[in-house]
């Protein structure tokens, strides 16, 4: 058999620099698209993109977007994946109320995009994979599992929704290789400052380095299941080497609020988060999904896969990369 060949939707995003880091370990030709933007987005694939070692024979980015079917097609004739990954999205469930057309369009059609193209195209041996989310769940009870009712609460979420159906239709209606992932939170090192943890993560280390001295949030009391990003993508690489396309839930099982992540961190670092934390309405969404808690039996059971890290020690990994981020911004301040 020769050289896997997959395709990662979004390659620059968090999951997508773990993912590729995965599939070159694994020996296979990692092919990632990039949303063009007029500022540098790949600060998570540059250890990548400029090691030549790997960039010149197995690491390839194009431009492409997930609004534009042509751009997808162009990519998948070229390349014929044996796996394709679909990450791209607008992954922030607030910003979803601000744009939720657009948001209907990249989450929900996009998968779509993908799907279509795949089937014209017929690449009949190539695997799909679709991330689907826990924010589907919206405010059905938790702990939440495959059996579980969605009742989704945000664009967002709807979004999604849509993008879990279709990925199931184009299974069932012409046998696509074509599984869900329905990942709960998933944070890192590498998380984007706008989602809550590492907004947390990054203020603390900067309150205690002296360059801030208040932090303004939202609700403090939704509970959220967090696992770290990298246990999350051997997950997804399980899915598409199981013997069948199905759909699984990803999580830890153990859910915290906002306030508990708050106190872990702000602990860590021998300070009070009650002096520094302020709320703003502005922080807050029209809806909210008040607790997700995962129950990935199914996942344990039959792709026999378990998260490593927990939350402890997720804590202390995002803390600890963001003194360290932070203590070389302090350098650079007092060198210029
Ligand atoms: O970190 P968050 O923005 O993540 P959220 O909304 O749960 O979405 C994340 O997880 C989903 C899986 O369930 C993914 F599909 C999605 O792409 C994303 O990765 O917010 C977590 C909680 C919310 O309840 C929010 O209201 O934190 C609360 N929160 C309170 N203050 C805040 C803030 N969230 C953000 N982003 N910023 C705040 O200042």
């Amino acid at each position: 058999m020769g050289i896997k060949r997959a395709l990662i939707t979004g390659v620059n995003g968090q999951d997508g620099s773990y993912l590729v880091e995965l599939l070159l370990g694994k020996g296979y030709e990692v092919h990632g698209t990039l949303r063009r933007s007029s500022v540098f987005t790949t600060e998570r694939i540059d250890h990548l993109m400029n090691d030549p070692d790997i960039n010149e024979k197995t690491f390839f980015t194009y431009l492409a977007d997930l609004a534009d079917s042509s751009s997808l097609d162009v990519i998948l004739e070229k390349v014929r994946p044996d796996e394709i990954y679909n990450l791209a999205s607008m992954s922030h469930v607030r910003v979803s109320f601000d744009v939720p057309v657009y948001t209907g369009d990249i989450n929900g059609l996009g998968v779509l995009r993908i799907l279509e193209g795949i089937r014209r195209l017929e690449l009949k041996d190539t695997k799909f994979y679709q991330a689907s989310s826990s924010e589907m769940y919206g405010l059905t009870p938790s702990p939440q599992s495959e059996l579980s009712p969605f009742n989704p609460v945000s664009p967002y979420g709807c979004a999604k929704l849509y993008g879990y159906h279709i990925t199931r239709t184009y299974r069932w209606g012409y046998k696509i290789f074509a599984s869900n992932g329905i990942l709960f939170n998933h944070e890192s090192e590498r998380r984007g400052l706008t989602f809550v943890t590492r907004k947390i993560t990054r203020a603390a280390s900067r309150i205690k380095l002296g360059l801030q001295s208040k932090l303004s949030l939202g609700n403090l009391y939704a509970m959220r299941d967090w696992g770290h990003s990298r246990d999350y993508m051997k997950a997804i690489y399980m899915i598409l080497q199981h013997d069948r396309p199905d759909d699984f839930v990803i999580a830890t099982g153990i859910y915290h609020t906002i306030k508990e992540f708050l106190n872990a961190v702000f602990k860590y670092l021998d300070m009070d988060w009650k002096e520094f934390v302020i709320c703003d309405d502005k922080y807050r969404r029209p809806n909210d999904v008040p607790a997700l808690q995962g129950d990935a039996s199914k996942a344990r059971k039959e792709l026999g896969w378990e998260p490593k890290i927990d939350f402890k020690t997720l804590v202390k990994l995002m803390v600890d990369n963001d003194m360290k981020e932070v203590k070389k911004e302090l350098l650079v301040k007092d060198n210029g």
